[in-house]
C-alpha cells in the first residue's frame, strides 16, 4: 500500500485527474492524503468533491479555509455578500447535501504513524499531539446541532494566542485560524494574518510559522499546503505542498514513504 499526500486542489479537476493517472491510483493499492482547499476558484469544484466522497475509504482530507468557506456559505453565513458561482452549483446539485454533509465531517488536522496532515501549519506553541486535541474540539462543534452557530462566529483575526481563559468561540477560532489560515507569526508566536507573501519578503519580526525561534517540536513529520508563494518546501520534518496550481501552477504529489517520490502536474495540463 503506496501513500500519497497531494497538495491544495482548489477545484482544479483536470490537473487532478492527470495527477492520479500519473500515480496510477488505484483503490487496491494506495491512499491518499489532501492537504485541503479541495474547493473554490478551480472551476470544478464540484466534480473534486464528487471524486473524494466516492474514494472516501481511500481518503484523508483535512479542512482548508476555502472548504470552511464553503460550509459557511451553504448554511448561510454572509461572506461579505459576494455570490460564488461554484459554491452555488454544488448546492443546486442533486447530491449537493451528501457531499457537503461529508465535507463538514472532515477533521482539521491528522495525525498517525506516518505524521501529520494540516491545512495551513502547527503554531509554534503545540506539537502535533496538542494540535490533534484543540482540533478535535472544533470538530465536535463542527458536526454538532449548533454547527450553524459555530460558523456564523468561526470568522475573524482574533485571538492571535492562546491566553489563558479564552471562552470557547475564541478558542475555537484561534484553532480554525492556526490550522487552516496562518502563514507568518512574530517572534512570541501571535499568529500575523495579515502578511500572505513568500518568506524572505517578509517584513522585520515576522517568521514562517514553522521557524519561529524556540518553537514547539511538532514530534513527526508535518504535510500542510495553504501557502503557494512558499511552493514545494522540504525540511524536515516540514513538508509543504501547495504549489498553486489554482494559480497556473503545479498540482504536487509526494510519496509519505519514499519521500524522493514527488510527482507534479503544471496547470494548464501540458
Ligand atoms: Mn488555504
Amino acid at each position: 500500500m503506496s501513500l500519497y499526500a497531494i497538495g491544495d486542489i482548489q477545484g482544479c479537476w483536470p490537473v487532478l485527474r492527470q495527477l492520479l493517472r500519473r500515480i496510477g491510483f488505484s483503490k487496491k493499492r494506495h491512499r491518499l492524503w489532501l492537504t485541503g482547499d479541495l474547493v473554490n476558484r478551480g472551476g470544478q469544484s464540484l466534480e473534486v468533491l464528487r471524486w473524494a466522497y466516492q474514494h472516501r475509504r481511500k481518503i484523508v482530507a483535512v479542512l482548508g479555509n476555502h472548504d470552511l468557506a464553503l460550509l459557511a456559505y451553504a448554511a448561510g453565513v454572509h461572506l461579505r455578500d459576494k455570490p460564488n458561482a461554484e459554491f452555488d452549483r454544488i448546492l443546486a446539485a442533486e447530491d449537493g447535501e451528501t457531499l457537503l454533509h461529508w465535507l463538514r465531517h472532515r477533521p482539521l488536522l491528522h495525525l498517525d504513524t506516518d505524521g501529520c496532515l494540516v491545512h495551513a501549519g502547527l503554531p509554534p506553541w503545540w506539537d502535533a499531539r496538542e494540535a490533534r486535541q484543540q482540533a478535535e474540539r472544533v470538530e465536535t462543534l463542527l458536526q454538532g446541532p449548533d454547527y450553524r452557530h459555530f460558523l456564523r462566529h468561526m470568522f475573524g483575526n482574533q485571538p492571535d494566542y492562546p491566553e489563558p481563559g479564552l471562552d470557547e468561540m475564541d478558542a475555537a477560532r484561534l484553532t480554525v485560524n492556526a490550522l487552516t489560515r496562518m502563514r507568518f507569526c512574530d517572534a512570541e508566536g501571535r499568529i500575523n494574518l495579515k502578511e500572505k507573501g513568500a518568506p524572505a519578503a517578509e517584513p522585520a519580526g515576522l517568521y514562517p510559522w514553522f521557524a519561529v525561534p524556540g518553537r514547539k517540536p511538532p514530534g513527526c513529520r508535518v504535510f500542510f499546503g495553504h501557502w503557494s508563494a512558499l511552493g514545494l518546501y522540504r525540511k524536515e520534518p516540514w513538508y509543504g505542498l501547495d504549489t498553486g496550481a489554482v494559480w497556473g501552477g503545479r498540482l504536487t504529489a509526494i510519496n509519505v514513504r519514499d519521500l524522493a517520490e514527488i510527482i507534479q502536474i503544471p496547470n494548464p495540463i501540458e
